[in-house]
């Protein structure tokens, strides 16, 4: 049985993070989409709110091995805990693989056990980020096909109450 973490902010759940997430989903027996809770890090929604996202959307997505979950703490205890082998990351353009490849080292020093493994950004996606996203509805912006349908209302909602 191969267990796979995905962990990250996910404020919101993109499109990009969708897909690698489906990836993973047919490599691994099981995959934790773990949204991480921490405090250090102002985040737009709260953990609640997205953990309640990314359950919907994974539900509309019909994947049967992929279970939504949140952590706080190093995401290396989180994996540990949750009995997986490898934690999966996405990678986009370069300014993605100095911070990743500099966690996926200290991880590695923290759980020699555990693999990271890095799946390639869709084409597609590859400028996609949650950050980008919220500034495109911010400005009142349409973000279709970048983020699930189901995100959208939550967003603009959000914003909505940002501008005030
Ligand atoms: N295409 C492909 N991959 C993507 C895309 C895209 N368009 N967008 C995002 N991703 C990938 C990211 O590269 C990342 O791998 C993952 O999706 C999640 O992205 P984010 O932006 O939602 O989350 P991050 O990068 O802010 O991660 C936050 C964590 C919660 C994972 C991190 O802060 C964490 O684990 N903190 C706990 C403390 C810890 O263990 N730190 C590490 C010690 S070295």
């Amino acid at each position: 049985m191969t267990r796979a973490v995905c962990p990250g902010s996910f404020d919101p759940v993109t499109n990009g993070h969708l897909d690698i997430i489906t990836r993973a989903a047919e490599i691994f027996d099981e995959v934790i989409v773990a949204v991480g809770n921490n405090p250090n890090k102002k985040t737009l929604f709260t953990i609640e709110e997205r953990v309640a996202l990314l359950k919907q959307v994974i539900a509309d997505t019909g994947l049967k091995n992929v279970r939504v979950d949140h952590f706080s703490g190093l995401q290396v205890d989180y994996a540990r805990a949750q009995k997986a082998q490898v934690i999966v990351k996405g990678l986009r353009a370069l300014s993605d693989f100095e911070y990743e490849f500099q966690m996926a080292l200290t991880n590695k020093k923290l759980a020699p056990e555990l693999e990271t493994m890095f799946m390639m950004t869709e084409n597609k996606y590859a400028f996609l980020s949650s950050s980008l996203v919220k500034e495109i509805v911010f400005f009142g912006g349409n973000p279709e096909g970048l983020i699930p349908p189901v995100v959208l209302a939550p967003l603009q909602e959000k914003m909505a109450k940002v501008r005030e």
